[in-house]
């Protein structure tokens, strides 16, 4: 099989290529290189093309010669969404609708990578199902949305055979450090402040990013048209649990966990139920303690991945979020 990886030069997209060749299939690559796409997460011999989902000829070329479509490519972090939504509606809707017409043409099969954020809070408990209604909360996860909905509507009016994947919190390396556990991870390795958001108290459904792989290949081979599957890791933890325990692990002091003002629209809660996909045989191998020593080693041992990064306009954009956050930020 020859598989179009969209988005394949960002976190979970570069680790997936990574796992289909070594599986055997051929893999093609499309990536628009925002600022957390890495060409060198990908090897030098990787086929890449660098391109827009949302733009119709990049697909088409990328395409060529391809089986199916694994669409990773998105703005992918909630905190930059509540600062500027414009890029997330580009990606999301007009990306996935761009895909979905080719598959009208092509008659090849695409897995849309969507979030349990889609859900919304959770914060009475249970967990959710495929068949819930969407409730999101941020400009992101309504974009997000936007995709799914818009896979629903094509698989139902044109029959074409796309499926929808539902991830939850991943983590692992080669995760560009705005999100939680590489931002805590790599300033604590650097002896900086961690700005954790109110009381630290939200719940997070955290998977490594080989299970979220490994269950998004499941559902590329074994997934119904317009089906739709979560992924879950199942390992539920407080934010202010999962940030003392890297504390632990980078062995910096407690003194740099701050308390700053929380994210407007915060949702506390997300939990996946994963019945439907541990019926075709997936499940998840790392518990959340291995993959985390394994994530924190990751980003002590590889500096000179993510140094860069945090220069420049990640500079730039870190004192646009946490600038004034930590100044009035509090002791835990
Ligand atoms: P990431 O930000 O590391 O990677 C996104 C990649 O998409 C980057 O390489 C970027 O250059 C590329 N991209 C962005 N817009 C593009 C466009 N218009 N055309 C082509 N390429 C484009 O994100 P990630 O964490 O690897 O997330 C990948 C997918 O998984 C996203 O769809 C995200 O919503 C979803 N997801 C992520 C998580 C998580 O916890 N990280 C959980 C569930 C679902
Ligand atoms: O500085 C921070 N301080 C903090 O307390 C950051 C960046 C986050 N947090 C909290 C907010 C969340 O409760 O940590 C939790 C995790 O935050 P993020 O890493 O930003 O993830 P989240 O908002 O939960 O969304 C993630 O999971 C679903 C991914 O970013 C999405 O791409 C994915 O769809």
């Amino acid at each position: 099989m020859k598989i179009l990886v969209t988005g394949g030069a960002g976190f979970i997209g570069s680790h997936f290529v990574k796992r289909v060749l070594r599986g055997g299939h051929e893999v093609a690559v499309l990536d628009k290189l925002t600022y957390s796409g890495n060409r060198a997460n990908l090897a030098d011999d990787v086929e890449f093309h660098h391109g827009d989902i949302a733009e119709p000829a990049d697909v088409a070329r990328a395409a060529a010669g391809c089986d199916a479509i694994v669409n990773f490519a998105a703005e992918t972090h909630v905190d930059r969404s509540i600062l500027s939504a414009e890029d997330f509606g580009r990606a999301e809707f007009r990306g996935t609708q761009v895909l979905l017409e080719h598959l009208r043409r092509s008659g090849i099969r695409l897995v849309q990578v969507s979030t349990d954020e889609v859900y919304g809070d959770l914060e009475a408990g249970g967990s959710s199902k495929e068949t819930d209604a969407l409730n999101p909360s941020s400009p992101y996860s309504a974009a997000k949305s936007s995709g799914d909905l818009l896979v629903h509507a094509y698989a139902r009016t044109f029959d074409v055979n796309a499926s929808v994947t539902r991830g939850s919190n991943t983590y692992g390396p080669n995760q560009y450090p705005e999100k939680f556990i590489p931002l805590f991870a790599t300033n604590a390795l650097d002896g900086q402040p961690l700005p954790l958001y109110g009381d630290g108290k939200q719940i997070r459904d955290w998977l490594f990013v080989e299970d979220h792989c490994a269950g998004i290949e499941v559902v590329l081979h074994a997934g119904a048209p317009g089906g739709i599957y979560n992924v879950g890791g199942g390992d539920e933890h407080e934010n202010i649990d999962v940030a003392e325990r890297i504390i632990e692990l980078a062995g910096a002091d407690r003194s740099l966990l701050r308390s700053v003002p929380d994210r407007p629209g915060h949702d506390r809660r997300y939990s996946l139920e994963t019945s439907k996909l541990r019926g075709l045989g997936w499940a998840p191998q790392t518990p959340f303690e291995d993959g985390l020593r394994e994530t924190v080693d990751w980003y002590r041992d590889n500096r000179a991945w993510w140094e860069p990064i945090k220069s420049g306009a990640y500079r730039e954009y870190y004192e646009q979020q946490y600038g004034s956050r930590l100044a009035d930020s509090t002791a835990v």
